[in-house]
């Protein structure tokens, strides 16, 4: 990971395929000396913020190779607070990669996966969080995690760190100050004002760690797996949730053998829709494997659907599936309510869990079946401060340990100081989320995944 910020990068910005257009940019000083030694317009230079047409000329035979508009962005006001020049010409492959070559002969250097958003990140204009969001953006595979990602670009999840920090800094400000100035008159906090700040900070913090059991499933999906006895149409409500009849259905119990797959989104989450074989003793070897790997399946699922069939009796191999879901999260699917319903509920182990009416036959509660998916992990409203991120909830729960322990060194009337070493941990963990004492290390990881071009 080059640290080094003195030179000019520059990368195709566009995947590399034909294409209408295609962008070339780079960033750094010489950024415009390097692309008017290869493009040229009748007055030889590049305004800030004008888009400027011309041509790129090979310069060793003056041969044209495309039309091109380049604008230049003059620094500070651009992405990486550095000159930036984008040069916009036709998507061809061969057109992009010289031009790229030309870039580079005149004093270029290729950029690293990340290292404009590292630039950017680096010269202050967007913090961690926010860089994290670009590439959670551009990887954003449903209008949801774009839209979340967005609103952490504008810095909404900075945003709401940033008042319990100040509080904490304040603190810690006022704790120091107190050692310092010890003999003198300086009226040292007293421990209920102290305790009274802890918790302040803690509060502004509470609910932004609250919101990663939601958050973490956003950006990281959920397998969904459906189980139960044979025939009580798992996979019939398995392909209302795909809306498409990708598992086989029939009236003969064990129809399905082998695990079905299928990824899909549901309100805007990735979801990976698992539809198993029945779980019973089976008929065949062959069914026994479709039963073994359900009950794998099973285990690997972060939600399960325990599908019954409303329209019989309760059996001695609902039971049995039901005991295998023992200590697991799981929702109950009635399906067939269509037809007469036979089942008694009671039999059902349902305590707290969601309970599902549904009929995979004439779509009936399969709406409300989508949006009780996600019912345990708290669905919010709108987007604002939601965590997403494993290594801010990481930090963000560093920071709340340790504001617990400095509520703890305080209860044993420890000094002052060691409160602080407390109070500064907390503070570490918030500095590293925003990026400001983030060690290179961490940097490098998180650019790196990054594509080139950002
Ligand atoms: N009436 C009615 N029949 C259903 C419903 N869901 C599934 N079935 C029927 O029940 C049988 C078994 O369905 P299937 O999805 O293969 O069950 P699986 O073995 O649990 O996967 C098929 O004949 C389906 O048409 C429903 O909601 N209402
Ligand atoms: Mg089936």
């Amino acid at each position: 990971m080059p640290t080094l910020i003195e030179d000019t990068i520059a990368a195709i910005s566009t995947p590399l395929g034909k294409s209408g257009l295609g962008v070339i940019r780079l960033s750094g000083r010489d950024s415009r000396r390097i692309v008017l030694s290869f493009f040229s317009t009748p007055r030889n230079r590049l305004p800030d913020r004008v888009p400027v047409l011309g041509n790129l000329v090979e310069p060793s035979t003056r041969d044209v190779l495309d039309q091109a508009v380049v604008t230049c962005f003059e620094a500070p006001r651009s992405f990486t607070r550095e000159d930036v020049v984008e040069i916009s010409c036709h998507g061809s492959p061969v057109i992009l990669k010289t031009a790229l070559g030309l870039a580079l002969a005149a004093g270029a250097r290729l950029a690293s996966p990340g290292e404009f958003t590292l630039r950017a990140f680096l010269r202050g204009r967007i913090d961690l969080v926010q860089a994290e969001a670009i590439r959670d953006l551009i990887e954003a595979q449903t209008l949801y995690q774009a839209k979340v990602a967005q609103q952490q670009l504008s810095g909404s999840l900075s945003r709401k760190v940033t008042p319990a920090k100040q509080t904490l800094v304040e603190l810690i400000a006022l704790l120091e100050a107190g050692i310092d100035f010890a003999d003198d008159d300086v009226s040292v906090l007293s421990e209920a004002e102290i305790r009274t700040r802890i918790n302040s900070v803690e509060a502004g913090l509470l609910p932004l760690q609250s919101t990663f059991a939601f958050g973490k499933i956003v950006n990281a999906g959920l397998t969904i797996a459906l189980v139960g006895r044979p025939n009580v149409g798992k996979s019939s409500v398995f392909n209302r949730l795909l809306r498409e009849e990708r598992a086989i259905v029939t009236e003969f119990p064990g129809t399905t053998r082998d695990l079905v797959a299928e990824t899909t989104q549901v309100e805007g989450i990735p979801v990976r829709l698992v539809d198993t074989a029945g779980i019973r003793a089976a008929r065949d070897p062959v069914e026994q494997l479709g039963v073994d790997r359900s009950v794998e399946a099973l285990a690997d699922a972060d939600q399960v659907l325990f599908v019954v069939d409303g329209s019989q009796p309760w059996t001695r191999l609902d039971a049995e599936v039901q005991t295998r879901l023992e200590g697991r999260t799981h929702l109950f699917v009635i399906n067939k309510i269509d037809l007469e319903q036979q089942l008694d509920e009671k039999s059902l182990d349902i305590r707290s869990k969601a309970v599902c009416r549904v009929s995979a036959r004439t779509g009936e509660g399969i709406e409300y079946l989508r949006r009780a998916l996600f019912m345990e992990y708290g669905q919010l409203e709108g987007y604002e401060g939601l965590v997403t991120n494993v290594r801010h909830e990481r930090l963000i729960q560093q920071a709340l340990n340790a504001l617990e322990m400095s509520r703890n060194s305080l209860k044993s009337s420890m000094p002052h100081e060691v409160i602080l070493l407390d109070l500064h941990s907390a503070l570490k963990g918030l500095s590293a989320l925003t990026g400001e004492t983030t060690v290179e290390d961490v940097l490098g990881t998180i650019f790196s995944t990054f594509c080139i071009g950002k």
